[in-house]
């Protein structure tokens, strides 16, 4: 196991642990060492060439893969043609797709590749295999294989200068990847939080360019499926928990618009439109948008906080943090905001602590805690086969009781707020079984009861708890209102599920045909994006790229840091990692890891320490551009990169039972400091957004908070 981190974790990866190796990688430039490896595995035609020939998932399957990729199709590189820049179609190739299926549900997607073994143009699905390095004209039209592009990034630079850039040696980067590519499919690449930084999204997809020239996306000893479980919370066994009748529309992409600006071309906004219609040319938005992104957790809160694209009237909140997680926003100029009734006129959050976020709130809902709760949860990739854990309560909620002889929960509050609002789904009659009888909804025991049965039901149903089992558990002695949930044929296999905090497959199971996992489903690498190609910087009209480029990190415009500010001023980045000894930010409460590690540290290399003159147990003093200072004791160590300092996030909270509280009736509560010790990483705004804009990357929305650019002195 090679491990590119510029921090050490002294997790799985420590300087004595066997087969395993750390190499200090410069802080945001995970896609350059994907492009560095990539050159070398191209060079070297070290790629699977026989699985990136295949132009089907059908064809790939029956070649022993699991998935397939787009290395193949042909992309339109030819001014003349009004699809340039597109994926050819049949009707650019002149070919003539197969009839469509009327019953089908959804119409397939063609592409053109080079047949390999007739040298000419053909649908994707009638060729078995197809050419990677084809350059010329189809149909008069000039075209290239979509693998190209990969290749024309990965040679955009020399070995030696992705080692530059990475800070990590030429050999080590040949090294690895001949690794990586000498053990067939069995190798694998992967990367979370060590992409969060303003060039995130080229380390994703790094990541997933890497496996596909392997081949080994959903192969066993590959890269394989995670969150396999059974149908729960949905429509399954025994209950249909999604199928709600009269359930609005509100996820159809083509009427709402999420309010954190993805999924949507800005010139495809209502805005655009509207201001062109109204005389301007060539408009600029408030914030940026992000046509290829999902939902976005951090630019949620930005465009409320901005009010744009709409206002966010009601901010409802469960189970979140939002000023301590998102990158940058901790700081009191949004804190003003949050205060500010004209722009958010009400906030409710459901809550445990009165955190960071939820002291904002006009209302703080009590809710039960993770041992007061139920939950359903897909397993995460702890193990590789099918499974799901469930969480019951283990103690009777120490909430008010209310109504129904229920306490206080955030599921009761939905239900009594939805019943009100005459919200199809809860209540009586609220959701139905498979053979179609209704039930009620009014608590949480009544959805995820229900769920448990749909989870005890699926496959084959488990058995009746054992009588030991229910003694040993005292589950003979569980609430009325939760048998009631489930039908009487139900309960004893609900309790066996229950007994044993879920559900899990024999890891055997994981097992599929010709070496691929049995969960596999229809896979496509794409080599090529159309989507992604299709759009285009809202600030600058700059085209983004169909495939993996060498990105450094960038503001909303394209800028470069560097364009802004001065490197040699600012020559540190900051390596952001979760904390040992909390979770994200909830055990700030526990005195028992606050025991183990009050605080954290600004964690510096030695050799840059030594140039700074800084010994270990300093009191050191942070600055990015934007002025923020954090100041906090340095922690002097070999096991971090030159040119960034680590830091632990989780810390510096100034809420969460750090401050006094005044409770209507009550004497002031007095807070505990220790509980706000230690540094928050304060990621720097964005200077080409007039508004409260923290760094993130301008393509995916990625949040800043490794990299960036900041200086360090002795306080
Ligand atoms: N700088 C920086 N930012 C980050 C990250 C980072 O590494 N660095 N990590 C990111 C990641 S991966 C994530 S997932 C997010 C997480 O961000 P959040 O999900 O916002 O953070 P958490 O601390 O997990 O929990 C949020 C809140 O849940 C409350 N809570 C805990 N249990 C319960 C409960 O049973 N009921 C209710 N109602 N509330 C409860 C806690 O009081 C806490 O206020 O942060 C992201 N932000
Ligand atoms: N103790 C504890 N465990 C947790 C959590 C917690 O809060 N506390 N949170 C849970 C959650 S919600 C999540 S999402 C997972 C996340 O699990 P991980 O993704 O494994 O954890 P992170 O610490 O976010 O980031 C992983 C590593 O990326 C490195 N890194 C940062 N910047 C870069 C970079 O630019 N390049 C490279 N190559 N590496 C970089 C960090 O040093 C860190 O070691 O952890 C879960 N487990
Ligand atoms: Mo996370």
């Amino acid at each position: 196991m090679d491990v590119f981190d510029p921090v050490l974790g002294n997790g799985c990866c420590t300087p004595g642990a066997k087969g395993i190796t750390w190499h200090p990688i410069k802080t945001a430039t995970n896609g350059q060492l994907a492009l560095g490896m990539t050159r070398w595995i191209i060079e070297n035609k070290a790629y699977n060439a026989d699985y990136l020939g295949f132009t089907s998932y059908k064809a790939a399957v029956a070649g022993g893969f699991a998935s397939y990729t787009s290395a193949t199709f042909l992309v339109i590189d030819d001014e003349s043609s009004a699809n340039n820049g597109k994926l050819m179609t049949a009707a650019d190739a002149g070919l003539t797709e197969p009839e469509a299926d009327p019953t089908a549900k959804t119409k397939p997607t063609y592409y053109v590749v080079m047949d390999a073994e007739k040298n000419e143009a053909a649908l994707n699905t009638d060729a078995e295999r197809g050419l990677i390095d084809f350059e010329g004209e189809v149909n008069g039209i000039k075209v290239r294989s979509a693998f190209l592009y990969l290749k024309d990034s990965a040679f955009s630079n020399t070995m030696d200068e992705y080692a530059e850039i990475c800070g990590v040696p030429r050999e080590t980067i040949e090294d690895v990847a001949r690794e990586f590519t000498s053990h067939g499919v069995k190798a694998a690449t992967t990367g979370l939080g060590s992409t969060a930084a303003a060039n995130g999204v080229s380390s994703m997809a790094a990541y997933t360019f890497l496996n596909a020239l392997i081949g080994s996306n959903q192969m066993l000893g590959g890269m394989v499926a995670r969150r396999i479980g059974a149908a729960t919370t949905a429509d399954g066994k025994r209950y249909k928990l999604s199928t709600i009748a009269g359930k609005p529309a509100l996820t159809d992409a083509k009427n709402c618009q999420n309010i954190g600006r993805t999924k949507r071309i800005w010139k495809k906004t209502d805005e655009y439109k509207n201001r062109v219609a109204a005389g301007e040319t060539d408009p600029k938005p408030l914030l940026p948008w992000f046509s290829h992104t999902g939902v976005s957790d951090n630019q949620a809160l930005i465009s409320a906080l901005c009010k744009y694209p709409y206002q966010a009237k009601i901010v409802m909140s469960w189970m979140t943090n939002t000023l301590q997680a998102t990158s940058g926003l901790l700081r009191d100029s949004v804190l003003e905001r949050m205060k500010d009734t004209s722009i958010i006129p009400l906030h409710i959050a459901c809550d445990v602590v009165i955190g960071e976020h939820a002291q904002y709130a006009d209302y703080i809902v009590p809710d039960t805690n993770p041992f007061e709760s139920f939950g359903v949860v897909t397993n995460e990739g702890f193990f590789k086969s099918k499974g799901n854990s469930v969480r019951w309560p283990a103690k009777t909620p120490e909430t008010i009781e209310i109504s129904g002889g229920r306490h206080a929960s955030f599921e009761a509050f939905c239900c009594d707020v939805a019943k009100v609002c005459d919200m199809p789904g809860f209540g009586d009659n609220a959701m139905t079984d498979v053979d179609g009888k209704t039930w009620p909804l009014n608590d949480a025991c009544d959805f995820f009861l229900k769920a448990v049965a749909n989870l005890a039901y699926d496959a084959t149903p488990v058995d009746d708890v054992a009588s030991k089992d229910m003694k040993l558990q005292a589950l003979d002695n569980l609430p009325e209102a939760w048998k009631n949930a489930v039908s009487e044929e139900e309960w004893p296999k609900v309790l066996n599920v229950l007994s044993r905090g879920g559900r899990f497959w024999p890891m055997e199971d994981c097992i599929g045909k010709n070496g691929a996992i049995k969960y596999a489903t229809e896979n496509l690498t794409h080599f090529y994006s159309n989507r992604k190609a299709a759009d285009a910087n809202p600030y600058t009209g700059e085209k983004l790229s169909g495939t993996l480029t060498n990105d450094p990190e960038r503001f909303a415009d394209n800028s470069t840091l560097e364009d802004h500010y001065s490197r040699e001023e600012y020559p540190f980045r900051s390596t952001n990692y979760k904390p040992r000894f909390r979770s994200i930010s909830f055990l700030a409460n526990s005195p028992i890891m606050r025991d183990l590690c009050d605080h954290n540290y600004l964690e510096l290399n030695r050799d840059d320490a030594k140039a700074l003159a800084i010994k270990d147990g300093d009191t050191i003093k942070i600055t990015n551009p934007s002025g923020d200072v954090m100041e906090g004791e340095a922690m002097v160590r070999g096991g971090i990169a030159e040119g960034t300092f680590g830091v632990a996030y989780g810390y510096g909270h100034r809420a969460y039972g750090a401050q006094d509280i005044a409770i209507e009736g009550e004497q002031t509560r007095k807070g505990n400091p220790a509980i706000g010790s230690g540094i928050h990483l304060q990621t720097m705004l964005d200077p080409t957004i007039s508004e409260i804009y923290p760094l993130a990357d301008p393509e995916g929305t990625s949040p800043g908070r490794s990299g960036g650019m900041y200086k360090i002195e002795k306080a």
